[in-house]
């Protein structure tokens, strides 16, 4: 049956009241965000309304532990719009000038919610992934890909356990919104972290698949065909059925570089500019699709575009081989 964004919010209002304690649950230790303090703004976007923070929480014996906190201010929620304009609060009057003016609103707390992510611990690949930093783009052919890239990702990535935690039903299981349980097609459909589900505008889901030895793109030939297109049409039908978003409104795509080496695909509402989703980076499923039963080794053969910051190790490697 499909459930709104509003009955899922009211849904996880009555089962959560945790008073703003993150959950249990893997690595995670249990604390309050009052527990964090804030080290400095690692970057920030006035046009998305989004910070990034590197915070730390101080133990027992005064050492502290990183943490990364995202703060965002949530989209508008449709229903709630009217009581904008109509709650009792303060409005303040900037300017006037003939048919123009600006007000300044503060809204009562229920109508100003700010999404809070974080990461704790955070370990220095977090801190750097969330610097601003300069941007490079990388043309890497398949041997760049076998000389440079893979032994770096095989000696250091991100690790995947919140992957694992979500493919065994250790977290998220209550967030599944579908799941093809077989062991080389099947994968599950959860609403990614950047999603907090009040409003479909920036619709956000990822699918994993069950299997764990695709790491990315360059790892898929036409063996994988009956997994993607899986993927691509159950994943399309459990959105449709459960957010009523028709799939002709889905952004499908991968990335390559991902930054978890675990194959998994991007589910982005069309109207959404979802961070990831520019020609640099995201690759649409139905393409990869076509390209692979065209040429099996289609993704073995070709050269492959990306971006890089220039402090991540992986362009040092890409610079030193004299690649940049
Ligand atoms: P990616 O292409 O590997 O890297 O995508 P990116 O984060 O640079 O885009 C991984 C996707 O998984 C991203 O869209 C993340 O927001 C999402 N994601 C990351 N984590 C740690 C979680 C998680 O714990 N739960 C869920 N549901 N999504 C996550």
């Amino acid at each position: 049956m499909a459930e709104s964004p509003q009955a899922k919010r009211k849904r996880e209002e009555e089962g959560e009241k945790n008073g703003g304690t993150a959950a249990q649950g893997g690595a995670a230790a249990a604390f309050a965000l009052s527990d964090l303090r804030v080290r400095r703004v690692l970057r920030e976007s006035a046009r998305d309304k989004i910070v990034f923070l590197h915070a730390e929480k101080i133990g027992l014996s005064g050492e502290g532990t990183d943490a990364v906190v995202i703060l965002e201010k949530t989209p508008f929620q449709e229903e709630k719009i009217p009581d904008l304009l109509k709650k009792p609060m303060n409005t303040e009057l900037q300017m006037q000038n003939d048919i123009y003016c600006t007000f300044y609103l503060s809204p009562p707390p229920e109508l100003s919610e700010i999404k809070a992510t974080v990461v704790y611990p955070a370990t220095e690949k977090h801190i750097q992934k969330y610097l601003r930093q300069e941007v490079h783009l990388i043309r890497e052919t398949w041997e760049d890909y076998k000389d440079i890239t893979l032994p770096f990702i095989q000696s250091q990535s991100f690790s995947i356990q919140w992957v694992y935690n979500i493919l065994e039903k250790k977290a998220e299981a209550d967030r599944i919104v579908h799941e093809n349980p077989d062991p080389s097609n099947g994968f599950v459909l959860v609403p990614d972290l950047k999603w907090n589900q009040n409003q479909l505008d920036d619709l956000y889901l990822i699918a994993l698949v069950h299997r764990r030895d695709i790491k990315s793109l360059r790892d898929l030939t036409a063996e994988h065909l009956p997994l993607l297109r899986n993927v691509l049409q159950e994943g399309k039908e459990a959105i449709g059925k459960r957010f009523g978003v028709p799939g002709s409104q889905l952004r499908i795509y991968l990335h390559y570089q991902p930054s978890y080496y675990h194959l998994h695909v991007h589910f982005t509402a069309l109207g959404y500019d979802a961070p990831g989703s520019s020609v640099e980076r995201a690759h649409l499923l139905a393409d990869v699709i076509d390209n692979l039963a065209m040429d099996s080794t289609y993704y073995q053969k070709r050269a492959l575009t990306f971006p890089l910051r220039a402090d991540e190790p992986l362009f040092k490697k890409f610079q030193e081989a004299g690649k940049v």
